[in-house]
């Protein structure tokens, strides 16, 4: 078996609904004749957007939720379930994106709650991972990453783990226009990869996908991916491109 290759876009808080099943539409269109074998494209959109994309093109690019919340129902104003999120037919969620952890504080035992109730009701976690510019400054990055890991999806059985992705995004590389070169970025993904076969087995480390995200575009996507543990990207503002975004799927083909 083969790990999966992935590209996925962020939209963040982008688009509003005509504006966002319109590029939905162009993506589709330029993505299906694009895409092969074990490659997956994924649009991780605002909640406003998903019942209408999972009907418009699900088949050619998957959909994902940007967060969710850790528990099945109740009173939690504004906020919506994994359960509702699996029920218009969307099948990823990016968890712990570094926005998430830094304007909502979400904390890494939130995020390890939310990925339990992600995977319990058959969706696919995006869980991202990443340290700040004074982190990768002062050298401890790899302890913080370890520990986002320890604390976040180290929890999770053999099973459950084999089904989740991985996104390393430095935070100093979200929306400054600063990408890790590939070797900073490779160093980081053999390092990930490392610390799975020490938690699971080689086996489970060698299927896992794991993204680089933090301003991947399509100049420096093919680098990238060209790196033996990178298995393709989370995409933020190049993913509101049609052009941009099927660019960077293409660098599999
Ligand atoms: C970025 O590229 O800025 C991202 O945050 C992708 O998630």
């Amino acid at each position: 078996m083969m790990r999966k290759k992935i590209v996925a876009g962020n939209w963040k808080m982008n688009l509003d609904y005509a504006a966002g099943i319109s590029l939905f539409s162009e993506i589709v269109n330029m993505v299906k004749d694009e895409k092969k074998g074990n490659q997956i494209a994924i649009i991780c959109a605002p909640y406003i957007h998903l019942n209408s994309l999972a009907k418009l093109g699900a088949d050619v690019v998957k959909i994902g939720a940007q967060n969710c919340h850790q528990n099945d129902s109740g009173a939690y104003t504004g906020e919506i379930s994994a359960g509702m999120i699996k029920s218009v037919g969307v099948e990823y969620v990016i968890i712990g994106h570094s926005e998430r952890r830094e304007y909502f504080a979400e904390s890494d035992e939130l995020l390890a709650q939310k990925t339990i109730k992600v995977l319990e009701n058959g969706l696919t976690p995006i869980f991202c991972i990443g340290e700040t510019l004074e982190q990768r400054n002062n050298g401890s990055y790899f302890e913080v990453l370890k520990a986002q890991l320890d604390k976040g999806i180290f929890g999770l059985s053999a099973e459950d783990f084999s089904k989740i992705v991985i996104a390393y995004e430095p935070v100093w590389a979200i929306g400054t226009g600063l990408t890790a070169s590939s070797d900073q970025a490779q160093e980081v993904h053999a390092f990930i990869r490392k610390e799975i076969a020490a938690k699971y087995n080689a086996q489970v480390a060698e299927l896992t996908t794991i993204l680089y995200g933090g301003s991947c575009n399509p100049k420096n996507a093919a680098e990238l991916f060209a790196q033996k543990d990178i298995d393709g990207g989370l995409i933020g503002g190049a993913s509101l491109k049609s052009r941009d975004f099927v660019d960077i799927v293409k660098v599999f083909n």
